[in-house]
């Protein structure tokens, strides 16, 4: 071999040894929007908002039908996302105050830690909402335990949800911009001082609240939960989603030679919705339909950034949603008067807290240029199964007894199979339970409808059974036409339930 050859002959193999690798351990980037239903982007359905670029990760990718968050609501979706475990297991895994400890203890073996096991460089940046120190965090000190102790190597926060205090980020340990001169008390107790609050004070309020969200007002908000001092670290809602998103850009670029995990966890599109004044008229739908716009816009940022860096190919992008939407969350933001003919959770029944389809059902697209065949999915998966299918993916191991309820799908995942998993539980105030087409919600006394979201709760005293494949909007109880189906989806929910600790 002259030496020519001998060089082209290193050169293909190099190129081959690293797409193979590419092909193993691709970046990934998990986008995880707050509060995106089923209905919210127009690659499902919607039109009087469009996602151009959330879009464009669809028709590059695999849209999912039948993906679901692991609950209703934020914190045991995020906990189960992570852990691969259902949140029923987890004691306290429930919508957490900001000055909550952390939920999620150093030991545990996360989707984080595993990547970064497998040689990946990781980062969350964005809503947090797991807990932050061993309870009593002194945000003037260093903040531990948090992402840094479970996986990640990196983070940029909002510690709990941008309508609870504090409203700061934290970035690493501390508090970002933090004026030691100035410093921060937090109280989910009572008032702090003679402060003004959005009970006391509404005319300081450039956003009203329309249930709760009146007490410490903060960038003329008022929010959940009392705090004062910090000021220079103080957020501004109509910056968020650029400060965030200029983070995730900033992590892109610093790892672009190595395979990295980011978890690019938005604000949007929770409650207060305050976008950049350059979306104020993206939509005719207002705030509500202005932050889907905003959304779209940062996983546009994100997009660009791949390509700047020429990523693309090599990067697996996993889009989802915490939980499925609700219309008014907390404020007046004209979400319910602007609404007109949208349908946030399209198709499905219930929303945000419901043990319908449209409280965990949500938008989920994977895209992976080279490998990832696009199409669309209507396999049955659950968010809690990326554990496991990306430790498949980039040959992580778990060790035993972690991640106990995550399935390896990743065949399903990449489009190359349809077949997901069969059994999922799904998680409101009570749980629920999918076997394939078939949907058993288990009998509970609590209230039918929550009368601030006016959002349909799916509680029943009586068992519900419903066939999707025929009733997607869950309208035909047919637990009486079918007592085996019901009294063999009970005893398969109670054994999964019995596996708990
Ligand atoms: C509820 C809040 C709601 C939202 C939710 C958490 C009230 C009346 N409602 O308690 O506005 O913050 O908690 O949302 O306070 S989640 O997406 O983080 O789960
Ligand atoms: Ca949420």
């Amino acid at each position: 071999m002259n030496r020519r050859q001998f060089l082209s002959t290193a050169a293909a193999f190099s190129l081959t040894t690293a797409s193979r690798a590419a092909n193993q351990r691709p970046n990934i980037i998990l986008i995880y929007a707050d509060d995106l239903g089923y209905g919210d982007l127009s690659c499902y359905g919607a039109s009087n908002v469009r996602t151009p670029n959330i879009d464009k990760i669809a028709r590059g990718g695999v849209r999912f039908t039948d993906v679901h968050a692991s609950a209703a609501t934020c914190t045991p979706s995020r906990y189960s996302l992570l852990t691969g475990e259902y949140a029923f297991r987890m004691q306290g895994a429930r919508i957490l105050p900001g000055d909550a400890p952390a939920l999620i203890q150093p030991s545990r073996t996360t989707l984080a830690s595993m990547l970064k096991s497998a040689g990946y460089r990781t980062s969350v940046i964005g809503k947090w909402h797991l807990g932050l120190g061993n309870g009593n965090v002194d945000w003037n000190k260093e903040i531990a335990p948090g992402p840094l102790d479970i996986g990640f190597d990196e983070c940029f926060l909002i510690p709990a949800t941008g309508d609870r205090v504090p409203c700061v980020y934290v970035e690493n340990r501390k508090v970002s911009k933090l004026d030691p001169a100035d410093p921060i008390t937090v109280s989910y107790k009572g008032p702090l001082d003679d402060q003004p609050t959005g009970a006391k004070n509404p005319e300081l309020l450039k956003v009203k609240p329309s249930h709760g969200h009146d007490m410490t007002i903060v960038n003329g908000i008022s929010r959940i939960g009392y705090m004062k001092g910090g000021k220079t670290a103080l957020w501004k809602d109509e910056d968020m989603a650029d400060t965030l998103t200029r983070q995730a850009m900033s992590f892109i670029d610093r790892n672009k030679t190595q395979p990295f995990f980011l978890y690019f966890a938005t604000h949007d599109i929770h409650v207060p919705r305050v976008p950049n004044q350059r979306f104020a008229k993206s939509t005719k739908m207002g705030p509500r339909g202005n932050v889907i716009a905003e959304l779209d816009w940062c996983a546009g940022e994100i997009l660009k950034s791949l390509d700047r860096n020429k990523l693309t190919r090599d990067t697996l992008i996993l889009f989802s949603s915490d939980n499925g939407a609700v219309v008014d969350d907390g404020y007046q933001d004209d979400a319910i008067t602007k609404l007109g003919t949208h349908k946030p959770n399209g198709p499905l029944r219930g929303g945000k807290y419901s043990r319908f389809e449209g409280g965990t059902r949500v938008p989920f697209i994977v895209n992976w240029p080279a490998r990832v065949k696009p199409g669309v999915s209507g396999a049955l998966i659950g968010q809690l199964d990326l554990v496991r299918s990306l430790a498949a993916l980039t040959g992580a191991t778990i060790p035993a007894g972690q991640a106990s309820d995550s399935e390896n799908v990743l065949p399903a995942l990449l489009g190359e199979s349809k077949a997901g998993r069969t059994l999922l539980v799904e998680q409101a105030d009570s749980l629920a339970l999918r076997d394939g087409q078939w949907k058993f919600i288990t009998p509970s006394k609590g209230a039918k409808v929550n009368a601030n979201t006016n959002t349909e709760l799916g509680a029943d005293p009586e068992p519900q059974l419903y066939d999707l494949s025929s009733d997607l909007g869950e309208r035909t109880n047919l637990a009486t036409k079918h007592p085996d189906r019901v009294k063999s989806m009970q005893e398969a929910l109670a054994k999964i339930r019995g596996a708990s600790q």
